[in-house]
């Protein structure tokens, strides 16, 4: 134990808290800050495995309550595990089920023994516990695993979020009692909503678990981006140094800036897969609809400074015809260009942080108003 995973890292910026490094797991390195694209069923919509590696991707996630579901943990582990399963062979990831349970199901209800529902799928009630979370990422076999955690919801009174955020605590002990695999990395959760003390009170309790890397969850659940910016300030530096922070469901480009500064590394977020079943692409910090007409006799790439297979072959006026016509290539071109953009722009800090440029070179970004 302890060989499987480690962090170093290599290049600090000496004006904010914003770092570099690399995250080595068994299925190979993450080099950060990196954003993670998401494959809640074990894909990530519309893209194949080969063309994620294109965009620059190395870790992935899947979520515990939609494979739960289907086609269930036993399933993927009689597959050789979830990497075998999806075709992908790089770190992994799984989410923990809880915030999905909340934001996706019907009927739920939380008490200290876990969260109950039931399942869109057959109506049949479902229980999971801290144990069972972590015992069905067990056995869909992702290199980094997540604590059972309570997101409360926003606006939530002090109150509410402090008893959320104890059982998040005491949920946290039993996922560590139950947690048997020595290849698999479990995160802890800090919540803690937009209460400073609270906040500070959680990270200092997780702090004391020994991890391979901590998460801040609870951001962007519905807050403006000032008190998300700030909650992320007061959280990520008392989370330990020499670990990777990963912010969980934040991936615009401002909050991704404004996090690694205040020292966080890893990132994930619907965002871009979403929009481009939307049809919308990510270009030059903007969301364009590309099934405007504008677009029609554009025969111009998406982003001509952009690298990724779908900017190096395809015109916007290809794709807003495909979209038009209702064709599928359209989600999975644009979906890989939308990726590639974050992948991209987390890369472009990354670089500017090891040559000790980030604070100056993204001083725009960084700057309030
Ligand atoms: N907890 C877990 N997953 C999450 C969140 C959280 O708080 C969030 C909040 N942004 C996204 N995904 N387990
Ligand atoms: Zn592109």
């Amino acid at each position: 134990m302890g060989s499987h995973f480690s962090y170093t890292c290599q290049a600090r910026c000496c004006v904010t808290k914003a770092r570099a490094g690399v995250f080595h797991t068994p299925h190979g390195v993450v080099e950060t800050p990196r954003f993670m694209p998401v494959g809640t069923l074990a894909n990530v919509k519309t893209v194949t495995p080969a063309q994620l590696r294109g965009t620059g991707a190395q870790m992935v996630l899947a979520n515990t309550y939609h494979l739960h579901l289907q086609p269930g943990e036993d399933l993927v582990a009689e597959a050789g595990g979830l990497h075998r399963f999806m075709g992908w062979d790089g770190p992994m990831l799984t989410d923990s089920g809880g915030f999905q349970v909340f934001s996706l199901s019907e009927m739920r209800q939380i008490s200290d023994e876990g969260v109950t529902f039931r399942s869109p799928r057959d109506g049949k009630i479902i229980q999971i516990t801290p144990e069972r979370s972590i015992q069905i990422q067990n056995a869909l076999g992702a290199d980094v695993i997540m604590a059972f955690d309570e997101c409360p919801p926003h606006p939530a009174t002090w109150d509410e979020v402090k008893r959320a955020t104890d059982r998040t605590m005491r949920w946290l002990e039993r996922c560590f009692v139950a947690h048997t695999r020595t290849d698999q990395a479990l995160f802890p959760i800090v919540q803690g909503g937009v209460y400073p003390d609270l906040r500070q009170e959680a990270a200092e309790a997780i702090a004391q678990y020994e991890a391979f890397g901590y998460a801040i969850g609870g951001v962007s659940v519905g807050e403006p981006p000032e008190l998300i910016e700030k909650i992320v300030q007061v959280t990520a530096p008392l989370l330990p140094e020499d670990k990777p922070r990963y912010l969980m469901g934040v991936g615009t480009h401002k909050e991704m800036v404004r996090a690694i500064a205040a020292g966080v590394d890893l990132f994930d977020c619907v965002i871009p897969t979403r929009l481009a079943r939307h049809g919308a692409a990510l270009v030059q910090g903007d969301r364009w609809n590309l099934k405007n007409n504008r677009f029609r006799r554009d025969f111009t790439p998406l982003d001509d400074t952009c690298p990724c297979y779908t900017c190096q072959n395809f015109t916007r006026a290809y794709i807003s015809h495909l979209l038009h016509a209702r064709e599928i290539l359209a989600f999975t071109l644009i979906s890989i260009h939308n990726i590639t953009e974050l992948v991209r722009f987390t890369q472009r800090i990354r670089e500017a942080i090891l040559g000790d440029r980030f604070a100056v070179e993204f001083a725009e970004w960084l700057g309030h108003g």
